[in-house]
């Protein structure tokens, strides 16, 4: 397919949970508000502060207090507990609400988090274009042209009409489908806000990446459009971090090896000094990108990938007995239970993995997972607390734990799909000896470390992400990028010990790569049993997916050691140095070599 050719939109709600709990209390409509969770500390932390409020400075991350400090006059809700421990209920409820009006609207709609959606408009755009669906300047109400700064409405309509006359005029009608992409999402925003009363902004562009930028333009209650003909001077005033997937480390990264801080700059490197630089498969998105190509597809998926609860013990809440831990396992596995149970009536599906994530006091960060055996709120409590049990140092003997940890989570993932109401123990023991090895027992139940985090939940697992926003999917594939969407734990150097050990490993690899001979014990081959790979596509049974997941991150781990043994970029010629913020000004070229074998900062 042509990329160039598609229409995306990314539709997102706006303070989305403030709008929840004001379509429950209407009185609230109009005035500032926010959104705290947890009475606790100084009126809780706010993670949703409506743009009403926002004119007083109220941002999300501060206290309740502090927002009563800045706008006397903000209401703050709060959301729900259940044993402790925030319910979200209420939130992704209304999120199916919205999703409802989308899917009802759109063959194409892939749920991106909590309250944002990407859509493929290609086809209905082209089916407006063949009717020669007349269009006037009153069917965009709230469109904005990205790379275009309207201080009134006036401003807006004039700026918007010319661009209307000079698309249909243009010959090429470079820009003509955004047009009636603009046009399509207008009418859905109108829908979502009749059927739910919900307000949400949307962007409309070539590509899901331009989409998602210009989505924030202008923000609430508007939309924004790219010109393809516009990406080039968008991006020159575009931080690097803006763009998803280059936030963060990843940003950092980028602008640090190549000495960029907007989008716009890296059009004067090619694409060799690109690849050189951040690797093949990252070098060549990064260069089409800049240039406003982006291929992702929008994946009609509606289904979170996990189901996770998680919870933060900052200071004095460590959990530093195991008594405390063994009631938190019974929290987070209670919430787990309940939506997996919800989520396998409505979708007929069953979730084969769980994976139990802790960060102790040391600042290490640990993940396990264990194949699913069947829904249970004892079971998952106990395989958890077992789990966490593995890494207290105290004597058995006493109920104190140590390090005590500061947060950990549940998640449970790789569903299989069409999964009838039967546990998957029932399943497997109507035809195969081998349901001992996946039953989730003291003796049998095989951990491994888990190395393929789904960012892919349902965006709301988290329950103290003040500062983590529920992720969307990242369209990035390259070892660059993924580097940075992993743990720190995960990306630090490889002790020279667990080289040797990977590379046997990674020999093992090779002799698989080549043919089907996967680790699969195949005692039966019933397609329940099976789950295709996210990484090889390939169908591999149930009970063998964490050797199987042992292959790839052998393999993986092997690919970064040739890459950082054979890497050498070329040298990058820099005019003028960038500065970040408080950043002192680092060694000027570096390459991906540096990089992966950067000390780890103490
Ligand atoms: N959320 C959360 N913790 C965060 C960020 C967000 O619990 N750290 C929740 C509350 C938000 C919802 O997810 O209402 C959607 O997050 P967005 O980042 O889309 O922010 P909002 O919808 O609140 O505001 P905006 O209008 O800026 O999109």
């Amino acid at each position: 397919m042509n990329s160039d050719h598609r229409v995306i939109a990314l539709i997102d709600m706006d303070c989305f949970y403030v709008q929840v709990e004001q379509r429950l209390q209407p009185e609230f409509l109009g005035k500032p508000c926010g959104v705290a969770q947890y009475y606790t500390w100084k009126g809780g932390g706010l993670i949703a502060v409506n743009y009403e409020a926002r004119d007083f400075g109220v941002k999300r991350g501060m206290r309740g207090e502090q927002a009563k400090e800045l706008c006397p006059d903000v209401h703050v809700f709060h959301v729900q507990e259940v044993n402790g421990k925030a319910n979200l209920t209420r939130y992704r409820d209304a999120s199916a609400d919205v999703f409802r009006v989308l899917n009802g609207n759109f063959k194409l709609v892939e749920k991106a988090s909590i309250d944002e959606a990407y859509v493929d408009l290609t086809d209905d755009v082209q089916k407006l274009k063949d009717e020669n669906f007349p269009l006037a300047i009153n069917d965009f109400p709230t469109t904005h042209l990205a790379g275009f700064t309207t201080k009134t409405e006036d401003e807006r309509i004039e700026i918007l009409s010319k661009w209307l006359k000079d698309c249909q005029s243009d010959d090429e009608q470079r820009n003509l489908d955004l047009v009636f992409g603009a046009y399509l999402v207008e009418q859905v925003r109108k829908k979502i806000k009749d059927e739910t009363g919900f307000f949400c902004s949307a962007g409309i562009a070539r590509n899901k990446i331009l989409a998602k930028l210009c989505c924030g333009f202008n923000k609430p209650k508007k939309q924004t459009v790219i010109n393809q003909t516009d990406v080039d001077h968008v991006f020159d005033q575009t931080p690097i971090q803006k763009i998803q997937g280059l936030g963060a480390k990843a940003g950092d990264r980028v602008m640090e090896l190549l000495q960029v801080e907007y989008v716009g700059q890296l059009r004067k490197y090619t694409l060799d000094v690109l690849q050189a630089s951040i690797g093949e498969k990252d070098g060549y998105w990064l260069y089409n990108l800049v240039r406003g190509i982006e291929t992702a597809p929008v994946n009609s998926r509606n289904l979170y990938k996990s189901i996770s609860a998680s919870k933060n013990f900052p200071g004095k809440t460590s959990l530093d007995t195991l008594d405390k831990i063994r009631t938190w396992c019974h929290n987070l596995a209670e919430d787990v239970f309940n939506r997996l149970e919800k989520d396998r009536a409505e979708n007929k599906r069953r979730a084969k993995l769980l994976t139990v994530t802790c960060t102790l006091n040391t600042n290490e960060t640990i993940a396990r997972s264990c194949p699913i055996s069947e829904y249970s709120i004892d079971r998952f409590a106990n395989d958890t607390f077992r789990i966490l049990k593995q890494f207290n140092k105290s004597p058995s003997s006493s109920n104190i734990y140590t390090p005590a940890i500061i947060s950990f989570g549940i998640g449970a993932g790789k569903f299989l799909e069409n999964a009838n109401t039967k546990s998957i123990v029932d399943l497997f023991s109507k035809q195969t000896t081998k349901t001992e090895t996946i039953k989730s027992t003291e003796n049998t139940t095989r951990w491994q470390e888990y190395e393929d985090y789904d960012d892919d939940d349902d965006g709301s697992n988290s329950e103290d992400k003040i500062l983590q926003k529920p992720t969307a999917t990242v369209p990035i594939q390259g070892d660059f990028f993924r580097k940075f969407q992993k743990t720190d734990e995960q990306i630090k150097p490889q002790p020279k010990s667990e080289m040797k050990t990977t590379s046997s490993i990674v020999s093992f690899f090779s002799r698989y790569a080549s043919n089907e001979n996967i680790p699969n014990c195949s005692p039966e081959k019933s397609s329940e049993h099976y789950t295709t790979c996210s990484k090889c596509q390939k169908s591999i049974l149930v009970w063998n997916m964490p050797e199987h997941e042992d292959f790839h991150y052998a393999h993986e781990l092997q690919m970064e050691e040739n890459r950082s043994n054979s890497m050498i970029a070329p040298p990058i010629k820099i005019s003028k140095p960038v500065k970040r913020k408080n950043e002192k000004q680092k060694s000027n070229i570096q390459t991906l070599d540096s990089f992966v074998n950067k000390k780890p900062k103490s």
